[in-house]
């Protein structure tokens, strides 16, 4: 068999065939070794992960000191995020289990993969929504998976507690990143990262909001680095949209609100988890405004030709933050640039598709020039 992606002979070993005919293979096959499955386990796949890390040239000249910043691109997974490292195992698992239907509440990431997934395995999707919160992409990708969408009069936060308690029946699985085989999937982005540096980069800039997947790149280099496949540890560096900041805070945001409706989360399941991380790695959470948020995704699709949705912008602001205070010769706490010498390099993982809420950039301020169909009069409306 031929795995293009395939970093070890284990993918050879699956149970499943590469789910491409090119014979490009998901994460299950391609770190097999690395995770919970068995010869037993059915791999349910859509060939993700394997994305690309796209050298950020604009964005390195603006840290200077001949530093190299990397966007790790998850909006080109099979649904468009990086949830779907995490759902092939997520769903392989609860088939394995004898599971026939999933449950996850969602910002709305998570739902889109669910129910990708589920339909492949066959199996039901139940997804719980906050009603009118969710990127338009999102919500069609769910219903048109066949997913059975319940939208709640209430937050992300309200729509996990039911689905605890909904999960309990019998032959259901809960899919959020509750689910450890969620951290055990996202956590291959920190291993692929490695792969291509040939070491774990100075820093790692990151959205949070459920933080399950800070908490997974954490173990994932932590994993890697005690095989000695790196030399280092980045320093994990968290942004939460200031209006939804709970573990900035230190206290449950009650009323959570932001553009980045990914990361609209006032109580996060992962907290304890990405405190450690942050602690462990020295590094630190802090919060974008969504104003930095909506010019950080304008500047990098401006600037890098990358288009990510609004949460996933957030480190990207984060990142232009620590630049400007750095400038002005004041440092945010923990900051990671002030400890970064020069020729660091630094990933920041760019999360979700732009395309998932085009919307939010129509409600912008973007539109088209108005011109009759006549050559003279576009060149005119040009100024050519
Ligand atoms: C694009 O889909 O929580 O800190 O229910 O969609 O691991 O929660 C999405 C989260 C960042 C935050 N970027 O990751 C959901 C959901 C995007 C996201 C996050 C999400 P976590």
């Amino acid at each position: 068999m031929t795995t293009s992606t395939s970093t070890s002979a284990a993918s050879d070993r699956g149970s499943a065939p590469a789910p491409t005919a090119s014979g490009r293979v998901g994460v299950i096959q391609r770190y097999r070794e690395f995770l919970p499955v068995t010869d037993a386990t059915p791999v349910i796949s859509l060939a993700e992960g394997s994305t690309p890390l796209i050298h950020a040239a604009a964005l390195s000249r603006l840290v200077g000191r001949d530093c190299r910043v990397y966007v790790k691109f998850e909006g080109l997974n099979p649904t468009g995020s990086f949830k779907d490292r995490g759902m092939t195992m997520a769903l392989s698992k609860a088939v394995e289990s004898g599971a026939r239907a999933v449950i996850c509440a969602s910002t709305g990431n998570t739902s889109a993969a669910a129910a990708a997934y589920a339909a492949r395995a066959g199996i039901e999707c139940v997804v719980l929504l906050p009603a009118g919160k969710i990127a338009l992409g999102k919500l069609a990708q769910a219903l048109v998976h066949g997913a059975r969408v319940v939208a709640i009069d209430g937050n992300f936060d309200d729509a996990l507690r039911l689905v605890r308690e909904l999960g309990q029946r019998p032959d259901c699985a809960i899919v959020n990143s509750i689910n450890p085989y969620r951290i055990e999937g996202q956590k291959t982005a920190a291993f692929e990262i490695i792969e291509e540096l040939g070491d774990a980069p100075d820093a790692h800039f990151i959205p949070v909001g459920n933080a399950g997947n800070i908490t997974a790149y954490w173990k994932g280099y932590r994993e890697f680095h005690a095989l000695g496949r790196s030399r280092t540890l980045p320093r994990m560096t968290g942004f939460q949209a200031a209006g939804s900041a709970p573990i900035y805070h230190g206290e449950v945001v009650t009323a959570p609100d932001t553009v980045a409706t990914a990361i609209r989360i006032g109580n996060p399941a992962s907290w304890r988890e990405a405190g450690q991380a942050v602690h462990d790695s020295g590094g630190v959470i802090d919060i974008v405004t969504d104003e930095q948020i909506l010019a950080a995704q304008r500047w990098l699709a401006s600037h890098e030709g990358v288009f990510v949705e609004p949460a996933s912008a957030a480190p990207i602001a984060g990142l232009m933050k620590c630049i400007e205070a750095a400038g002005a010769g004041r440092f945010c706490k923990g900051c990671p640039l002030p400890q970064l010498a020069e020729g660091s390099t630094i990933v920041c993982t760019v999360t979700g598709h732009g395309l998932k809420d085009a919307d939010v950039i129509l409600k912008g301020g973007f539109e088209p020039l108005q011109a009759p169909a006549a050559a003279a009069a576009v060149a005119e409306r040009l100024g050519w």
